[in-house]
C-alpha cells in the first residue's frame, strides 16, 4: 500500500490533485534526485519516519517536488514546491499540510513573489484578488521568517470537512492558474535573470529557517543530514 493511502484524507486528496493538475497542464519528465533521497526511512523517538519523494521537471519549471512523509501513525506531512526556471519571472508555488489523527494543524499554500518589488505581477494580482472572499474559523499567524509570502497566502487550521474542501478548492485554483500562466509565459531578458535568482534564493533561505521542519529531520536523521536535505532537496537554489 502506498504511503498516501495511509495518510490523512486531506493530504491524500491534495497530493492526488497536485499530480492530476501537473499532468493536465505540464509536459512532465523525471527529475533525478540523488538516489539516497528518493525513499527515506528513519526513526524518531521510537517511531518510524518515512519520506517519499516524487520529483519532475517540465518547462518552464526547473523542478517540481512533491514530498509525502509520515511519523509513526500520528503525524502526516505533505510538502510541495514548484521551482521555476530562473529565466522566467514566475512566483514560487509552495504548499505544506501537517496533521494527523487529531486533524490538520497547518494547511498553507501560496504563490510567493520573487521580484525586486516583492509583488506578484499585475496579472496574478488581478486574478487572485478577484477570487471570492473565503473566511476560515481559525486563520493562523505566519512565523517571523514568513515575510516571503504574498497577501494571498492561505494559512489555516481547518475546523470542519467543509473548510477542508474549501481549502482544497481554493489552492487547486491557485495551482491551475499558475500552470496556465507558466506555460504561456515568455523568458525575461538576460539582465532580469539575476533578479529572479536573487528572489528564489531569498525564498529558499527563509524557508530553510523553518525550525519545525528542521527539528523533525534532525531528530530522525541528525543535524548534518537534515541540513543537506533542507538545502539540496527541499529548498535548493540553482
Ligand atoms: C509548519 N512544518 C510545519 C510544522 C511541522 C512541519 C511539523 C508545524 C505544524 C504546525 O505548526 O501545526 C514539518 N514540513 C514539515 C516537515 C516537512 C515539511 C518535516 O514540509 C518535510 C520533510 N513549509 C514548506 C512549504 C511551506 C511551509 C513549502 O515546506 C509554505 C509554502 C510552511 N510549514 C510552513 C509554515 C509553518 C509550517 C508557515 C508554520 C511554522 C510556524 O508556525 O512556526
Amino acid at each position: 500500500m502506498s504511503l498516501r493511502q495511509q495518510q490523512h484524507p486531506l493530504i491524500r486528496e491534495w497530493a492526488n490533485r497536485i499530480e492530476d493538475i501537473w499532468q493536465e497542464y505540464l509536459d512532465l519528465s523525471d527529475y533525478p534526485l540523488p538516489p539516497e533521497f528518493g525513499h527515506v526511512e528513519g526513526r524518531l523517538e521510537g517511531e518510524f519516519l518515512v519520506i517519499e519523494n516524487s520529483c519532475y521537471q517540465a518547462p518552464p519549471f526547473r523542478k517540481l517536488h512533491l514530498e509525502l512523509a509520515q511519523v509513526g501513525k500520528g503525524l502526516d506531512i505533505l510538502h510541495c514546491v514548484m521551482f521555476p526556471d530562473p529565466k522566467y519571472a514566475l512566483p514560487m508555488f509552495g504548499t505544506d499540510l501537517v496533521g494527523g489523527r487529531g486533524g490538520i494543524s497547518a494547511a498553507i499554500a501560496d504563490l510567493s513573489p520573487v521580484g525586486a518589488d516583492g509583488k506578484l505581477s499585475p496579472a496574478y494580482q488581478e486574478h487572485l484578488s478577484r477570487l471570492p472572499n473565503l473566511t476560515f474559523a481559525e486563520p493562523r499567524q505566519l512565523p517571523a521568517w514568513g515575510t516571503i509570502f504574498s497577501e494571498f497566502c492561505l494559512f489555516i487550521r481547518p475546523q470542519t470537512a467543509e473548510e477542508e474542501s474549501q481549502f482544497l478548492d481554493r489552492v487547486s485554483a491557485y495551482l491551475r492558474w499558475h500552470c496556465q500562466q507558466a506555460v504561456a509565459s515568455q523568458p525575461v531578458l538576460d539582465s532580469g535573470v539575476a533578479q529572479v535568482l536573487a528572489g528564489q534564493r531569498r525564498y529558499c533561505q527563509q524557508q530553510q529557517q523553518n525550525d519545525k521542519t528542521r527539528r523533525i529531520l534532525e531528530k530522525a536523521f541528525g543535524v548534518e543530514w537534515a541540513d543537506r536535505y533542507m538545502t539540496t532537496v527541499l529548498f535548493d537554489c540553482p
